[in-house]
């Protein structure tokens, strides 16, 4: 996109962003948002220019917090370096293993995550469910996409199901194949509006991608996201503007986004259990078999899903677990160089 001019609402900016800035800013300053993040640069697009930004260099130091894609940034106007980051409307994020206290910023400014699955053996509330903590963690607002509609009897069913995940779910049932079909997504899809695209390989987002933009441009199937070794094949993550106008972030690896680190996710997806968990009578209760148990209460006098309350359950004590193996990666980090240096001693002994 870098021959193009767009103006700042094309590119994403909206009073939110606008609000944060002053006429007196604007004098030395203007707006850029981050299109590009690679190992040791960023890129950033004012309406008219790129610009490449070394992330070593002191003048990102500057900043408060490193940025990401989809983030905007105050370049100055003479040396293009960044002079603020402004806050952000939503984040992914993910805790960096080695860093006691920061997280790593994923995406910033997403408006909505399209979390694709198909009406067929691939759909999967408890997988949509997981999605959905990672939406809400996020503060980016979920859409549900079923495609391969036109390969079953009865679309709604899965609708319906859907819809019992959250309420106000918004959730669509499309023939990706099918331009009348998608328009159904439009509203979400406007100039300046930021997506991703989060679902297992082979549900259609190729597919929709086209559709949506009238393209064939983004190539459905084949496209390898891995290597080899199960590695992602980049750590580019990217944001383009659509043909529809749409600016689509890339983030390869946000599927393996831990849900450790969206708890707080977790607790908005399933708000419902959480507020009956508090009347337990065990403030460490586990829903089981404990006495004065609200849930199992609830549970049996049928004002809770079965469903729901064993996939939160099971949320949460694999947040816990990951969060755990995390710290215990952090210790043997924090640990590593005095052993080493106890090595090297021990065989200057022996010389
Ligand atoms: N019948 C039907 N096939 C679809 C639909 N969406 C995608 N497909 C097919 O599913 C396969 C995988 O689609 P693709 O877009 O590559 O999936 P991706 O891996 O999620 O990007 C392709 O053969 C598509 O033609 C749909 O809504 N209906
Ligand atoms: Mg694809
Ligand atoms: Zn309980």
């Amino acid at each position: 996109m870098s021959e193009q001019q767009y103006s700042l609402p094309q590119l994403g900016w909206n009073s939110f962003f606008e609000k944060q800035v002053t006429s007196g800013d604007l004098e030395a300053a203007e707006p850029a948002r981050v299109t590009l993040t690679h190992r040791g640069h960023v890129v950033a697009r004012t309406g008219a220019e790129e610009h490449l930004i070394p992330i070593a260099d002191k003048g990102l130091l500057r900043l408060a917090e490193q940025p990401t894609v989809g983030d905007w940034l105050l370049l100055d106007k003479t040396t293009h370096l960044p002079v603020r980051l402004l806050e952000r409307r939503s984040l992914f994020k993910r805790k960096a293993p080695g860093t006691d206290t920061k997280a790593q910023p994923i995406a910033a400014n997403v408006d909505t995550l399209f979390i694709v699955s198909s009406c067929n053996q691939e759909f999967n509330l408890n997988r949509l469910e997981r999605y959905l903590c990672l939406a809400l963690d996020a503060g980016v607002e979920p859409v549900i996409v079923l495609t391969k509609a036109d390969t079953v009897g009865d679309p709604d069913e899965f609708r319906r199901q859907a819809e019992t995940l959250w309420p106000g779910l918004a959730v669509r049932t499309v023939n990706g194949h099918d331009a009348a079909s998608v328009e159904t997504l439009r509203h979400w899809c406007e100039p300046g509006r930021t997506v991703v695209l989060l679902g297992s390989s082979g549900v259609g987002k190729t597919t929709l991608l086209n559709t949506i933009n009238g393209t064939d441009r983004y190539k459905t199937g084949a496209v390898r996201e891995k290597d080899d070794k199960g590695r992602h094949t980049t750590t580019t993550r990217s944001l383009h503007i659509m043909e529809s106008g749409a600016l689509l972030v890339d983030v390869p690896g946000i599927r393996e986004l831990h849900l450790y680190e969206c708890e707080e996710g977790i607790r908005l997806a399933f708000h419902d259990i959480v507020e009956r968990a508090e009347q337990c009578r065990f403030a460490d209760c586990g829903h089981r078999h404990e006495p004065g148990c609200a849930v199992t209460e609830a549970l049996e006098s049928g004002c809770l899903d079965p469903r729901r309350v064993e996939n939160f359950q099971k949320l949460l004590e694999e947040a816990a677990e990951a969060a755990e193996a995390l710290a215990e990666q952090r210790r043997k980090q924090r640990d590593r160089p005095r052993y080493k240096g106890m090595v090297s001693k021990k065989r200057k002994k022996r010389k």
